[in-house]
């Protein structure tokens, strides 16, 4: 184990070492974005070097520099078509596995990826749980033509659907709006909590300029949740 890390640090690493154990040769992997799937991609280039034949498909461009770097084989979606499992981070997770993701602003991608595998696992350290979804703030990826009239249909939207806050705001990136891989720009939408996220995913999607939406409704098979002290807990 790399040291010396911070307990939430440890956290993911140990959620991710474990998550690695369920990549075997010849597999075609989804891999995820974010701090605790970078330690996923370094495991799995420790276990390629040890021999393990794998391509994997990234779900950012800080993704696959990672994955180059540590020697993974990196091919496109269209090239693999279908993934045999992909791992990935999350922001928030429930006890029915439906997921806020989207905080590294890489959920457009995740999300294609991991419904283009056959088993998507998540992987987090135990802060990510939440009895309801929203308290992390969910974004939503506009196209940037008329941003501010997608995110008006957005607040709209919202009025009268079961969340606790309304209020949106444009991801910045210092002075600038946040630009995602795909040249989109993201909303923040601060709901608080969220009483039915599958009709809130369902609501978002449907608004013109809205690409896709940070809720991962019935995608995540599996959850790994590593603990400070090293425990980590499939389920
Ligand atoms: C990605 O990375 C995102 O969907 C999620 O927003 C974020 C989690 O970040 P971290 O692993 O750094 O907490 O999985």
């Amino acid at each position: 184990m790399p040291a010396p890390l911070s307990p939430i640090d440890k956290a993911k690493y140990v959620a991710a070492r474990r998550a690695s154990e369920f990549v075997e040769s010849g597999m075609k992997i989804g891999l995820g974005t974010g701090s605790t799937a970078a330690w996923l991609v370094r495991c799995l280039g420790e276990r390629v070097a040890g021999g393990l034949r794998i391509r994997a498909v990234p779900t950012s461009s800080r993704t696959a520099s990672l994955a180059r770097e540590v020697g993974i084989e990196v091919i496109s979606l269209d090239e693999a078509k279908w993934l045999d499992l992909t791992i990935d981070g999350a922001d928030e997770v429930d006890g029915n596995l439906n997921l806020i993701k989207g905080g590294g602003g890489a959920h457009l991608q995740e999300k294609i990826v991991a419904t283009a595998s056959d088993r998507m696992v998540v992987i987090a350290d135990a802060g990510k749980q939440v009895e309801t979804l929203g308290a992390f703030p969910l974004p939503i990826e506009v196209v940037p033509f008329g941003w501010q009239t997608t995110q008006l249909l957005v607040e709209e939207a919202l009025i009268g659907l079961d969340v606790l806050g309304r209020t949106t705001a444009l991801r910045m990136s210092g002075d600038a709006p946040f630009v995602t891989d795909e040249g989109n720009h993201i909303l923040d939408l601060q709901l608080g909590r969220i009483g039915n996220a599958r009709q809130l995913s369902l609501v978002l999607n449907q608004i013109p300029g809205v690409v896709e939406n940070g809720l991962f409704i019935d995608i995540c098979d599996a959850l790994v949740v590593g603990h400070g002290d090293g425990r980590v807990l499939v389920r």
